[in-house]
């Protein structure tokens, strides 16, 4: 249920941006060139900060969800779970949504939780839950840059039991606005929700 309300919340922020013309990409990260490892130091856009996660998945004898090639389990292998931090990013005045793809453990754990803070929680704070059992689900935040910075994308894992949420797929996209809708109904908003998602998993694979 709380990766339905999750969801739900997501959708609901999406729905200021159901008028979009234009997104271009500034960040994005699918960890699939990178060594995995468990623990995992960190590499290329990613320094592990605190703990540690792991770098699991394809050729590895944890990929949970194959087919994604590798992705990150937040709960690293020390047993208490991890914090990374991205390089810093530029980020112009303007709209953006910064999309993730989150899984939960995948091995009875229960539900694990992320903290996901980008300027240091300035531009963006949520926490994400994933029941043990959920599969890869896309989730995309709105968040608006009043005046330029730059800015690191940091994810916190929660626990200590070393099975953590497993995550894939970081980007930040930057959006023009163009026509905001205004309070559309709660169906409206899912369907404007699914639809952005599907979008924006189609444009990744151009
Ligand atoms: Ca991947
Ligand atoms: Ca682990
Ligand atoms: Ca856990």
């Amino acid at each position: 249920m709380k990766n339905i309300l999750t969801l739900l919340a997501a959708f609901c922020m999406l729905s200021v941006f159901a008028g979009s013309s234009n997104a271009a990409p500034i960040f994005f990260d699918n960890f699939d060139s990178y060594t995995p490892g468990i623990p995992w130091p960190g590499e290329g856009n990613w320094t592990v900060t605190e703990q540690s996660v792991d770098l699991i998945g394809v050729g590895t004898a944890w990929d949970l969800l194959p087919g994604n090639g590798l992705y990150l389990d937040m709960d690293g292998s020390t047993g208490n779970a991890g914090t990374i931090e991205s390089i810093s990013i530029a980020l112009a005045p303007g709209d953006y949504i910064f999309s993730y793809d989150i899984a939960g453990n995948q091995r009875g754990g229960g539900d694990d939780s992320v903290n996901i803070l980008i300027g240091g929680g300035s531009l963006l704070n949520v926490t994400s839950i994933a029941g043990e059992n959920v599969p890869f689900t896309t989730i995309s935040l709105p968040f608006t840059v009043a005046v330029a910075t730059s800015a690191t994308i940091s994810l916190d894992g929660v626990g200590g039991d070393n099975i953590g949420v497993l995550l894939d797929n970081i980007g930040i996209d930057s959006v023009d606005v163009v026509n905001v809708i205004p309070a559309p109904g709660a169906a409206l908003l899912g369907s404007l929700g699914i639809g952005i998602v599907g979008w924006l998993r189609r444009r990744r694979k151009l």
